[in-house]
């Protein structure tokens, strides 16, 4: 049997990456996994609500059945909060950010940012959801309350992000700026375990993602590259397939190993873009460039946008360079933005 690493074994043994490191990021990655796997176990059992729910609507611990991505937003609130390695959570499940009063969370070095249950709207038909999670170094003096600065930083001031992936295997994916790895858990042993090392995105791809549906309500340059997409042209492998899931995590994940372009436009109904900068569009940017790809507005790097809001949106294209790059120069070319 080759030798399996852990999840565990592997953040203590990258560690060593950061000179002085105290552990407690290690501990806080630690306690990612440990909530995922909480969330994964319900996850997995989502088609049986119904079921359960009729012996009379309440769990074992005897608390009311709650919808999922409440399960998980709370879920991971409170390893964060029992950790102590954090002094605040930004969550897609809470109009504000919520600093931890706890004594010990106040002396957290951390902030997470995270969307507890991203493509929830999948849940009820069998397709894959995610976790996508985003970590800081506070901002604000270690001891105080957490504030609003905590929050809202740039994507390249990220010290780690990833994400879970509930699909047909759950796999949790993260950087802290040394490449990107990949764990899928082994449900027997109840561990994750290294299986994709040194993640890299192809140069290129052949598959766009982009909700086609909404397309008249799209701008000029998103269209015209859609229509590039489709055009047939041997030398570059087009027409590329569409693949869109409707549900950011796996279709991110999909691409990110198969080569490809993931595309959330402004449109008419969402003019700043749907994505969330914080929780959605900053981890995955730190990732794919972490993997050799790139992320962007459409004109300005993602990791570089100085967020003003908590749940700012943005146009979001994110995957194979030179895929993201030939939209990027769509976008100059038929939606010029006004100097
Ligand atoms: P959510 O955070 O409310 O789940 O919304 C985010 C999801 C993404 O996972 C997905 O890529 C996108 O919304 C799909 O939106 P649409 O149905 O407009 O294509
Ligand atoms: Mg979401």
């Amino acid at each position: 049997m080759s030798k399996i690493t852990t999840l565990s074994e592997f953040i203590i043994e990258r560690q060593a990456d950061f000179p002085y490191a105290s552990g407690d990021l290690s501990r806080l990655l630690s306690d990612i996994g440990i909530a995922s796997k909480i969330v994964n176990q319900q996850v997995n059992k989502a088609g049986l609500g119904d079921i359960l729910g009729a012996q009379g609507s309440t769990n074992v611990q005897g608390e009311d059945q709650q919808k999922l991505d409440v399960y998980a937003d709370e879920t991971f609130i409170r390893a964060f909060r029992n950790g102590g390695m954090v002094c605040g959570i930004g969550s897609e499940e809470n109009d504000k950010y919520v600093a931890f009063e706890k004594p010990l969370c106040k002396k957290g070095k951390y902030v997470v940012l995270f969307d507890p249950l991203d493509g929830s709207s999948n849940i009820d038909v069998n397709v894959s959801i995610g976790t996508i999670f985003s970590i800081f170094r506070r901002t604000s003096s270690v001891g105080d309350r957490a504030d609003v600065n905590d929050f809202l930083q740039k994507g390249v001031k990220q010290v780690a992000a990833g994400y879970v992936i509930y699909g047909s295997s759950t796999m949790l994916v993260y950087t802290t700026g040394y490449g990107v790895n990949g764990f899928t858990l082994e449900p027997s042993i109840g561990e994750y375990c290294l299986s994709h090392p040194n993640m890299k995105i192809p140069e290129d791809g052949q598959v766009y993602s982009i909700n086609e549906g909404h397309l008249n309500s799209m701008g000029e340059g998103v269209k015209a590259y859609v229509d590039y997409c489709k055009a047939s042209d041997a030398k570059s492998n087009r027409p590329y397939s569409a693949r869109y899931i409707g549900s950011l995590v796996a279709d991110f994940h999909r691409n990110l190993i198969k080569g490809g372009i993931y595309i959330y436009p402004a449109t008419k109904k969402a003019p700043e873009g749907k994505l969330r900068l914080l929780y959605e569009c900053s981890p995955l940017a730190f990732i794919v460039e972490q993997a050799g790809g790139k992320a962007s507005d459409g004109y300005r790097r993602i990791m570089e946008i100085q967020p003003s809001e908590l749940h700012q949106r943005v146009p979001y294209f994110i995957g194979s360079t030179n895929m993201v790059e030939k939209a990027e120069a769509f976008m100059r070319k038929f939606e010029p933005v006004e100097a």
